[in-house]
């Protein structure tokens, strides 16, 4: 014998069917669809015949006799008075944050998100003045789920053969991949899909100082380092200069790359890199510079890869890290590159917030001291080669740094 539950389920699905083949009338298509959900006093069964006349019956949860409902907006009120309707309500769409990988959940960004709610937009790492430099192999602005987030373009590339500043972001676009990858961890979208950064409403400079392949002379991202200090006004120390930059390479140590780093130290942009890949007992620089907040990677168990190079400052994800890749695509890349964006964003988020609260932007020095104040502490106690200060949090911090 078939239970009764199924009976009832197999009767309905062939309503809904037919329920998909009456006609709205003429008189009621003026008027806009709304979706509702309808709560009856009686098994639904019973008058799915009498609603289906009125609009299209998308599903129904027999066991709690409510049906869904297709139907005009001029027709709620009537659907409303009927003697076997107990409830009309909207359908609204409930957010979820499947666009959110683990990587930014593991940070606690939603968390600034969803305590930050005064602060509107700046809680998200927007400010009108606050931008995040994006020294890479350039950011494929038109990308869907990046959309406005580039506002200016910087071209440093070949030993300074080609080199562009303005506001023609197609100049920047990225024939790599790797500095939308970078992109996307800072800045994607919170739009309900593809993929959300920890601050996703943040300004970028694309700064395109790695050729296709991915590299780049040390002349040229010494020059976009400055360039990106002195914004679009071509001016440092003025409101448009870069607040931080995120730089996700990285080779030897170099004199000219370290006069760079104290350049835009000097004019209160915070330096953030990539610890480097090779395993190595110490740093790549520039993130080997005191001036830079030098980031190493670990897994979604908090685990740092071999390949992670030791004593970085802090940790962030970077292994199996989903994010944007040009041509609106997606994928999923590893190495210090990919944990490097997160603590960038982190700290745009922090400026935008003190902006917003009417407070002052911090140095550079006051970033580092309390990020590395505000870490989780992993492996052994205290500073450790592996783990630096610890495993960055982005409510502490901005808790801290903000005084929320
Ligand atoms: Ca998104
Ligand atoms: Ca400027
Ligand atoms: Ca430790």
């Amino acid at each position: 014998m078939i239970p009764r539950k199924h009976l009832i389920y197999a009767v309905l699905a062939i309503l809904i069917i037919s329920a998909h083949t009456i006609p709205v009338s003429a008189s009621s298509r003026s008027s806009r669809v709304v979706r509702v959900i309808v709560g009856l006093s009686v098994p639904c069964e019973r008058v799915l015949e009498t609603l289906s006349t009125l609009g299209r019956v998308d599903i129904l949860i027999p066991e709690i006799r409510a049906v869904v409902l297709e139907i005009p907006s001029n027709l709620v009120s009537y659907v409303a008075s009927l003697s076997f309707v107990r409830y009309v309500e909207e359908d609204r769409s409930v957010r979820t944050f499947s666009e959110v990988a683990w990587n930014i959940e593991l940070v606690n960004a939603t968390d600034v998100w969803a305590t930050s709610s005064r602060y509107g937009s700046a809680a998200y790492g927007y400010h009108p003045t606050v931008s995040v430099a994006i020294l890479d192999t350039g950011v494929d602005y038109a990308h869907e789920d990046l959309r406005g987030a580039a506002t200016f373009c910087i071209v440093s590339l070949r030993n300074g053969k080609t080199f562009y500043r303005g506001m023609n972001l197609a100049n920047c676009a990225d024939p790599n991949g790797h500095g939308t990858h970078v992109a996307g961890i800072v800045a994607a979208r919170l739009n309900s899909f593809g993929v959300a950064g920890v601050a996703p409403r943040v300004t970028l400079y694309a700064v395109r100082v790695l050729d296709p392949s991915g590299s780049g002379y040390i002349s040229d991202i010494a020059k976009g380092i400055v360039e990106a200090v002195k914004g679009p006004d071509g001016v440092p120390g003025t409101e448009d200069d870069s607040d931080i930059l995120s730089m996700s390479l990285g080779g030897s140590d170099s004199q000219v790359l370290r006069d760079a780093v104290l350049y835009a130290y000097s004019y209160g942009a915070v330096l953030v890199a990539a610890a480097g890949n090779e395993g190595a007992s110490s740093l790549a620089c520039p993130a080997c510079y005191l001036e830079v907040i030098a980031v190493g990677a670990v897994d979604s168990r908090y685990r740092v890869p071999s390949w992670s190079n030791r004593y970085p400052d802090v940790v962030a994800p970077g292994v199996s890290i989903l994010s944007t890749l040009p041509k609106n695509r997606y994928g999923y890349s590893s190495g210090t590159s990919m944990a490097c964006p997160h603590v960038s964003a982190a700290i745009a988020t922090v400026q935008a917030m003190r902006l917003a609260r009417g407070m002052n932007k911090l140095t550079p020095n006051e970033v580092r001291n309390i990020l590395v104040g505000t870490v989780i502490d992993l492996g052994s106690h205290g500073y450790d080669p592996l783990y630096g200060y610890g495993f960055l949090d982005v409510l502490r911090l901005v808790q801290v740094a903000v005084g929320t």
